[in-house]
Order: C-alpha cells, then structure tokens, then sequence
C-alpha cells in the first residue's frame, strides 16, 4: 500500500477513537464512513483556512501617499470603488520624506503616490489605478468594462483625454490658487486667466459630449470619470467653479461623480490649503 494511503487511514483510523461525533451508528462501516467525512472536513476547512490567510497575508497592497494630495486620492478612489484591501502609509512631504533614498528606491522622481503589490512596485496614479481596476476587475464595480472591448477602448480615451487636454489646464489653476501661497508666493493672475480660457474650451467638448451620454464614455460610470475627482475637487473650491456649474449637463455629471460614496470617503480627508494660516 502506498505511503499516504497507510498514512492516511491511520490518521482516520485515530480520529475514529478519539474524535466524539454526534451520532453513533451501530453499522460499522456507516460509522465509519461517517468519521471518514468528519475527518476530511476538518483537514479541509484547515487546509483552506490557512491558505486563505496566507494568501490574505501576501495580497495586502501597500499605498505610500498623503491623503489630501489629488494623486493619492485618485489611487484611493479607485481602491474604495474595487473594495479592495490594502494598508495605506502616509509619507510626510512637508518633512521631505519622499526626497529620501529609502522612497526613491521606490519611485525615483521622488513623487507620491506608491503602491506595492508583493515585489511589484508602481508609481503614477493613473497607471497604479488601472492596474488595480483590472487587478480587481471581478469584484467592486466594474470601472473598465472588461466584458465589452468597445466600451473599454472609449474607457481608455477618455482616460486619455483627461491626462492630456483636462489635467494640462486644471492642474495649474489650482496650483496657483492652492500651492503658490504656501510656498509665500502670490498666484499668479496671468497663468490663471491662460488656463481657465484652455479648460473652458475642453468644458465645451464635455458638455456636448454629456448632453448625448451620462457619463464622459458612454452611459456608464468608469475610470476615466474618476480619473477627474481629484482636481475637479479642488476646483470647486476656487472663484472659478462657474466653469463646472454654467454648464448644466457638465454640473449634473460632476454632481453624480463627486457624490459616489467611495470618493466621499476619499474627500472628507481633501482639505489642502484649508489648515494652513
Ligand atoms: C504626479 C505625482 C505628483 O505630482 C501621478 O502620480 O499622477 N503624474 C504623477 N505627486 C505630487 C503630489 S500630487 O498631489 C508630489 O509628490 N509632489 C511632491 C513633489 O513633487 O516634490
């Protein structure tokens, strides 16, 4: 007989004595078969407990950021919309933390966000969000359309349109309303108009876009609808959020994303500026 067999029936065999069941059998072999389940259950539930917590264990995503920067939040968003688990490390950019070597090694442009996913580490927060949306694409709500390859490429230029037209004319608006008085300079009115004239044109092409769909890539809510949170946030913040609520179709669709109960949990922790004398 082979080993694990003999092995086997032994363990059993002990179970058999010694394991109480709740309920006896006067048939031996019924009796037998029934401590034969009981021990295979135990060894099962076991095995797949153990597993499932190792696994658990070695899953745990690491997201190294500042919880009120745009960046961290767009990564966060998109974690909350997946219910994904991880473990969040604030990293304190006022005391230069992440000029250090121990962050370089882990971004080289010295940049949060950082997520780590056992040996794979990735910076960039719309790379880091895709690759969590199609990471977790099974669970959470879907954000990339994995099952329609259409609907994923508008995704993708979506995606797309808000890291080159969307982001380039927001970006220093807020920056010069947010940033440019920490740094004891004053916000510089020219770069403002520049820029709001630019983001004005690329709020025309969206609100004709969302007067023939709800959202920027079709009737459903994705990624690149997310990908705008952050800034958009802020922006509404500034003297300039006529830009968002003239338009009506623009309005309503910033109303329903801004409102998504994972980017609200995102929010409530956005108060750059605020804190500050
Ligand atoms: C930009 C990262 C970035 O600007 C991304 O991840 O999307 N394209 C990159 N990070 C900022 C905080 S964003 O609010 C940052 O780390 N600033 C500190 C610095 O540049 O020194």
């Amino acid at each position: 007989m082979e080993d694990w067999v003999i092995s086997f029936t032994l363990t059993a065999d002990y179970y058999i004595n010694t394991v109480p069941l709740p309920f006896t059998f006067t048939n031996t072999s019924a009796g037998f078969l029934a401590s034969f389940i009981t021990v295979f259950a135990i060894v099962f539930f076991t095995v797949s407990l153990s597993l499932k917590l190792s696994n658990l264990m070695e899953m745990a995503l690491k997201l190294y950021g500042a919880a009120m920067s745009t960046c961290t939040s767009r990564v966060l968003t998109c974690l909350h919309e997946k219910e994904a688990d991880f473990e969040f490390i604030s990293v304190n950019l006022f005391a230069g933390e992440h000029k250090e070597p121990p962050f370089l090694a882990k971004n080289p442009f010295g940049q949060i966000p950082v997520l780590e996913d056992g040996d794979l580490t990735l910076f960039e927060s719309r790379a880091i969000s895709a690759y969590v949306a199609e990471k977790f694409k099974e669970s959470g709500y879907d954000l990339i359309r994995y099952q329609n390859v259409k609907e994923g490429a508008q995704v993708k230029v979506w995606m797309e349109v808000e890291s080159q037209q969307y982001h380039p004319a927001i970006s220093p608006i807020v920056f010069q309303f947010f940033v440019a008085p920490l740094q004891g300079k004053s916000p510089e009115q020219a770069i403002i108009d520049e820029n709001l004239e630019k983001l004005g044109k690329v709020l025309d092409i969206y609100e004709d876009k969302l007067s023939r769909a709800k959202y920027l890539a079709g009737d459903f809510y994705s990624l690149a609808d997310l990908f705008h949170l952050s800034y958009t946030y802020y922006f509404m913040k500034t003297p300039w959020a006529n830009q968002i609520n003239d338009r009506p179709h623009v309005k309503a669709w910033w109303e329903d994303i801004s409102s998504r109960p994972a980017f609200l949990k995102v929010a409530s922790a956005m108060n750059f500026g605020e804190k500050q004398n």
